[in-house]
């Protein structure tokens, strides 16, 4: 059956197109005295290092200052939500980034994970009116992730800065 050939393929090309690795923004406005956290899972620390790599040089590329940078560990991607509360409801953090690997296992741990960070990373936005933005790769397998943690789909962390600065703009 050709379908999951050409879906794959297609996919494939969607994601290419995009990918907003490397990518400026626009909008000039003046963000360098803006405050962003960001909270990296230790779980699959080597794929989240990476995006959190990609993050960091990202902000600091379009103008946000290194020290205005406020980077925290949580334990697995589950704790994101939480992290994202306690960083959301300081009034000097202007944004929210998390960074989070969950790797489909075995059982339907993975999807309970990944609903309930979705969730809980939007109802922290929501509630604080701040962007909280979802750099959480959910993949089948740890090669996905690593093409996407600086491989070559480029890496997600780089595009969840570009997103934070976005929202920080609108
Ligand atoms: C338990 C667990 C599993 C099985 N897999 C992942 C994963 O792939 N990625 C991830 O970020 N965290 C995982 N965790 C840990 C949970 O996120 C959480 O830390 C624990 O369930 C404790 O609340």
């Amino acid at each position: 059956m050709l379908y999951p050939f050409f879906y794959l393929i297609f996919t494939d090309m969607a994601i290419k197109e995009k990918n907003l690795s490397a990518k400026t923004v626009d909008n000039k406005a003046d963000i360098s005295s803006k405050r962003i956290a960001i909270l990296i899972s230790e779980w699959n620390e080597e794929i989240t290092d990476s995006l959190f790599e990609g993050a960091f040089n990202t902000l600091v590329q379009n103008g946000i200052q290194k020290q205005n940078i406020i980077k925290t560990y949580v334990p697995g991607s589950f704790e994101l939500s939480l992290g994202a509360q306690k960083m959301a409801q300081k009034e000097n953090v202007d944004a929210v980034i998390c960074l989070g690997c969950v790797i489909q296992g075995e059982t339907r741990h993975f999807e309970f994970i990944c609903q309930s960070v979705a969730q809980g990373l939007k109802d922290v936005a929501l509630k604080y009116d701040k962007p909280v933005i979802f750099g959480v790769l959910t993949t089948d397998s740890f090669q996905q992730a690593l093409d996407r943690a600086g491989g070559k789909y480029g890496n997600k962390g780089d595009e969840a800065a570009i997103t934070a600065i976005k929202m920080i703009n609108l």
